[in-house]
């Protein structure tokens, strides 16, 4: 390895002006990528030398072949444990980001300007991220492994308003429209079900009992809501911002079952809060609010080790709070562009 280094670092000495631009150059064109961007534009970075990470591009013979090896073999998955995927409404661009909220790669660019990413949901039987595009009313998948692409559920059997996407423990897909909930088979058929009167839902999540939790702007207020598979409620919902100020804006943004059985819930409008609820939705037990950290809620999602992460659309960066709500850090803010939705990546 320090053999390595040192032959690098006098090839480099040579090229450390060229390396120099294409590293300004690199990184001041993630945040507009359409692309894939190579990992050298952006862990150059936080290299020391500002070299060492680039000499794969440049090509110094044998270095470069057993360098590239050992990336590879770090890093043979499209995806890793720990990563972090963000849907940006702003920019219509889901981004991997690395556990420190650095830019690692592009997953999904929607290219069309009508259109808009909403919604985000792990699917852990074949490992992919499912994505939901608001305009063409499609359900993406993407893979963790090696990065494809396939279209789900295409846009001619949803409306073009699509909000979210989880798949229930049945092996169905539940798709969030914008006054509707509709059911789909693996292979994207419609499945026939009577949808729970659910308008403007933000989040639609699978809780452990094998239903699912919703969160929405109901009748003006946000409001998080679990139903069983049937989609007949069973009874638990909380009115979480009912204040008849800015009540068109009163919305549940994000709703996820924590491990402990608990749920995380946030929301915006006329007050702005995370809070965690009671099993049985009835209690806030622990709320956060912080305007000045947390101004626009939206998507959450617990981590592994039981932290919980919060976007926020109005500082476009993330809010990561112990499981006592308590403030971690805030981070992330370089590449988020309104923040809607968030999945850290479990074991591949
Ligand atoms: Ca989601």
């Amino acid at each position: 390895m320090k053999k390595k280094i040192i032959s690098i670092q006098t090839v480099s000495m040579i090229l450390g002006f060229v390396l120099l631009s294409t590293c300004l150059m690199a990184c001041g064109a993630v945040k507009d990528a359409s692309e894939k961007i190579p990992e050298s534009s952006q862990t150059n970075k936080d290299s020391s030398s500002g070299l060492v990470d680039d000499e794969s591009s440049v090509g110094t013979g044998n270095s470069e072949e057993s360098l590239d090896d050992e990336l590879d073999s770090l890093e043979a998955n499209f995806m890793t444990k720990g990563d972090l995927i963000v849907a940006n409404e702003g920019s219509d661009v889901v981004v991997l980001l690395d556990s420190d909220g650095n830019f690692k790669k592009i997953v999904y660019n929607e290219s069309n300007f009508s259109h808009t990413i909403t919604g985000l949901s792990w699917k852990e039987d074949t490992k992919e991220v499912l994505i939901t595009v608001s305009g063409s009313g499609e359900v993406i998948a993407v893979s963790a492994i090696d990065g494809s692409s396939r279209t789900v559920i295409s846009g001619s059997v949803l409306s073009s308003g699509v909000y979210d996407v989880v798949e229930l423990s049945n092996g169905l897909l539940l798709v969030a429209e914008y006054s509707t909930l509709k059911l789909f088979n693996q292979s994207g058929i419609p499945q026939s079900w009577n949808s729970p009167a659910q308008p403007r839902a933000e989040e639609v999540a699978a809780t452990s009992d094998g239903g699912f939790v919703v969160c929405s702007s109901h009748n003006n207020t946000g409001r998080v809501e679990k139903y069983h598979v049937n989609g007949t409620s069973d009874g638990a919902f909380k009115v979480v911002n009912a204040s008849a100020a800015y009540s068109n804006a009163n919305r549940a943004y994000g709703c996820k079952q924590l491990s402990n059985g608990k749920f995380v819930v946030s929301w915006d409008g006329s007050e702005e809060a995370i809070a965690i609820l009671s099993e049985d939705l009835s209690a806030e037990e622990l709320v956060y609010q912080e305007p000045s950290i947390l101004r626009s809620p939206r998507g959450v999602e617990e981590k592994e080790n039981g932290n919980i992460l919060v976007l926020d659309s109005y500082f476009h960066h993330i809010v990561e709070l112990d499981s006592d709500l308590e403030l971690v850090r805030v981070f992330g803010d370089t590449v988020l562009n309104s923040p809607a939705q968030i999945i850290e990546v479990p074991t591949l």
